[in-house]
């Protein structure tokens, strides 16, 4: 029996070193330590030993478990880390993969174009102002000179508002009110661009949307003349556009400035588009902003911005900007 026993520790180490898994350790011990075991059996025979053999086969027989037990515990040890490793690399989040998957977007056209503007003119020494996109009709028509009945209010076919007296109230059709507010709310020097959103009644098409934007610009100051508003466009356009583009100025008419321009670009291929409107502010708007026309003179600007990101993107409808087609915007 001896030899039996004392050969058991191997043959269990070698029966753990072929266990796969825990439950197979299990069964191993089960072979090795349980009831049915040739421990178990030696143990139960130690009753017909007389004292001195029971006491050394005893101490063999309780040496033969530690062994097993310890060698058993060894082997147990080692699977669970192995089980663990293996959980962790099925349970790995492979991060590189989600960040692919969830792309980060990016600014629309019209509102990289509005920051890319606010930052020139900051550049040139302007600050930025806003106003309100409901307006009065005061601010957006009355303080700028155009006559209660004028024509030139059909220039702009306005959106109204049912709120108070009928025609009173209404979305701006344009940001020349905001040159109103910015004069009532500060005195000359003034060296100011008011970016924003207005709206007409303008079907949509190639380079028309009823919901665009502006970007208006007002200089107030002493001796400021017509060259300084050429001069100031004329910077504008080639930091603005770079190297290829040109513009020009045309005569033009608007009931706020004297004398009036429109401003247009010509773009690489030849073609003209025009961009806004300019000119010398008229002393009755300066006076509605309560500025003297004897003392100060100012020029203005009001520019479309989504026309500027088209130009700029060599976009050639307006309407595709707004459809929010992904594959479109993602070029951008
Ligand atoms: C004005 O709105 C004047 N307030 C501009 C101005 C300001 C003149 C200061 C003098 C001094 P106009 O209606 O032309 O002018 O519009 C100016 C620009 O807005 C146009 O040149 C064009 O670029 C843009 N625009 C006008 N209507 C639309 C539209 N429906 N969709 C997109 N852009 C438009």
């Amino acid at each position: 029996m001896n030899a039996d026993i004392a050969d058991l520790p191997a043959r269990a180490e070698q029966a753990a070193g072929g266990a796969t898994s825990l439950d197979e350790i299990q069964r191993v011990s089960t072979d090795f330590l349980g009831k049915k075991s040739a421990l178990a059996e030696a143990k139960k025979a130690l009753g017909a030993l007389d004292p001195d053999a029971r006491r050394s086969a005893g101490q063999l027989l309780n040496e033969v478990r530690d062994r097993i037990e310890s060698l058993l515990d060894a082997r147990r040890h080692e699977l669970s880390q192995t089980a663990r490793v293996a959980q962790l690399e099925t349970e790995r989040l492979d991060l590189t993969e989600i960040r692919e998957r969830t792309r980060l977007g990016h600014l629309h056209l019209v509102t990289q174009a509005r920051d890319r503007l606010e930052d020139l003119f900051v550049g040139m020494g302007f600050t930025v102002a806003e106003g309100p996109e409901i307006e009065d009709d005061w601010h957006n028509f009355g303080a700028l000179n155009f006559a209660v009945g004028h024509p030139a209010r059909a220039m702009q076919d306005t959106f109204y508002v049912n709120y108070g007296e009928p025609e009173s109230t209404l979305l701006r059709t344009h940001t020349s009110p905001v040159q109103i507010r910015v004069m009532q709310s500060q005195s000359p020097p003034i060296y100011s661009i008011m970016p924003g959103r207005v709206f007409r009644q303008d079907t949509a098409d190639a380079t028309h949307m009823p919901v665009f934007h502006q970007i208006e610009g007002l200089v107030v100051d002493r001796g400021i003349t017509f060259a300084d508003l050429a001069g100031t466009l004329e910077a504008f356009t080639s930091a603005y556009f770079g190297p290829g583009f040109t513009s020009r100025l045309r005569p033009s008419y608007f009931p706020f400035t004297e004398p009036s321009a429109e401003y247009d670009i010509r773009r690489p291929d030849g073609s003209w588009l025009e961009l806004g409107g300019c000119g010398m502010v008229h002393p009755n708007v300066l006076l509605a902003g309560g500025i003297d026309p004897e003392e100060y003179s100012g020029f203005a600007f009001g520019f479309g911005i989504d026309r500027l990101a088209l130009m700029r993107h060599g976009v050639d409808d307006l309407r595709e900007m707004f459809i929010n087609d992904v594959r479109f915007l993602r070029q951008f």
